[in-house]
């Protein structure tokens, strides 16, 4: 049993010296925020490594999405996943849009394009799916149905950063990408967060409504509001930016060790990818019934594994903010599924132990 509690996840941190030494010149300049020089460094660095064309950094990833739905300027309803973190849904009403939701496929968790068309009204505005666990949603069948109603659509894309499809960045998909850099993703800025697009006039929009809708000379030209990203958490991200191509290797690594401990156990599923490649980001069990996941919780927090229900309940059931919509699919996943540790410091031993618990069943 390890000595410390071994929880779903831990921040992969590059070492303290290598952060110190990028906040010695934020120091020496004395400038904290305001889309400071190592907000613009580290824009230019993910744009690069992730192949992206625009990408402006902001204060998190709940602000993305937001900040997604103001720059296209859309009111109305909004079809999306109850399968996710409330954030997505949250987002969608603060931007005072009315969330409808879609039932997921049960092999990939995402939304299913095929039931997308038929809650389709005069009052829909936009598509918000999410790569859920960072498994690449069927993008081509989800851009056919928006172009076909002339629909915007938003990625989720929280979970994102390092999933591929056609070879290229998923979070190329869209009219606009919304991802999240917090301490439990892939890669994090402690708090954090991105739009990224293909549009150039937007791109500049997101920029500005980032910045209390600034322009140039800071006439105020749009409906902003406080979006940026402070120097010291980019410090954080051009920090561990070094590292990201090693922790982005180890999660597949990890991810296919536990699979093939896991491989076989009777009536263990697991999350199917049929749409590009996944980062691997997570590692999602789906239990035969809520009984038997409750009682490997048990047992795993017992020996201080502390694995997370992501994603508990479907949203859709958190009926003091959302009107409840069927979503069958979701609603039994929901109760089903579990999240096991998945981090770059996991040890196999560690792993090892996971495995033997969640078959013991
Ligand atoms: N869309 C989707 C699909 C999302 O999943 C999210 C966020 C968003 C949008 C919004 O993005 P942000 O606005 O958050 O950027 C987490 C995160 O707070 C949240 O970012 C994330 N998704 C969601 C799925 O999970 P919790 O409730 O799991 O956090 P917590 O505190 O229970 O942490 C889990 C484990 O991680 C802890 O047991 C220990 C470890 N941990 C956590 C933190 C925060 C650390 O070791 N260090 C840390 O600093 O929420």
């Amino acid at each position: 049993m390890p000595e410390k509690p071994v929880y779903v996840t831990q921040p992969t941190l590059a070492p303290l010296e290598e952060y110190m030494e990028i906040l010695k010149g934020v120091w020496e300049r004395g400038i904290l925020t305001h889309n400071g020089p190592l907000v613009v460094q580290l824009e230019k660095e993910l744009k690069e490594k992730l192949a992206v064309d625009h990408f402006t950094i902001v204060s998190n990833g709940t602000i993305a999405l937001q900040m997604a739905i103001k720059a296209l300027e859309l009111k109305g309803e909004i079809i999306t996943t109850p399968f996710t973190w409330v954030a997505t849904v949250s987002a969608i009403k603060w931007e005072g849009c009315t969330p409808v939701f879609c039932d997921i496929d049960p092999e990939t968790l995402n939304i299913d394009p095929a039931q997308i068309e038929k809650l389709i009204t005069e009052k829909t505005v936009a598509v918000m799916p999410v790569h859920v666990f960072g498994n690449p949603c069927d993008v081509k069948a989800i851009e056919e149905i928006a172009r076909k109603h002339q629909l915007k659509v938003i990625y989720d894309a929280a979970h994102a950063i390092g999933s591929f499809v056609d070879g290229t960045s998923v979070l190329h998909w869209g009219d606009i990408s919304a991802t999240s850099l917090h301490a439990t993703k892939l890669f994090n800025t402690a708090e954090g967060g991105a739009c990224i697009t293909k549009d150039a006039d937007l791109d500049a929009r997101l920029k500005r409504i980032r910045f209390f809708g600034h322009n140039e000379v800071k006439d105020i030209v749009e409906d902003g509001f406080n979006g940026k990203l402070t120097e010291i958490h980019a410090a954080l991200g051009l920090a561990n930016i070094k590292y990201y191509d090693r922790v982005l290797e180890d999660r597949k690594k990890k991810y296919n060790y536990y699979r093939s401990g896991l491989e076989g156990v009777p009536g263990l599923q697991f999350q199917v990818t049929k749409t590009g490649e996944t980062n691997y980001s997570y590692f999602p069990v789906i239990f035969p019934s809520e009984e038997i996941l409750l009682r490997v919780e048990k047992n795993l927090n017992a020996h201080n594994f502390f694995p997370r229900r992501y994603f508990f309940p479907s949203v859709n059931l958190y009926n003091n903010i959302v009107g409840y919509q069927p979503t069958p699919v979701s609603e039994d996943i929901a109760k089903r599924i579990m999240c096991l540790p998945l981090y770059f410091q996991l040890k196999e031993e560690d792993m090892i132990q996971i495995i033997n618990l969640v078959k013991e069943g």
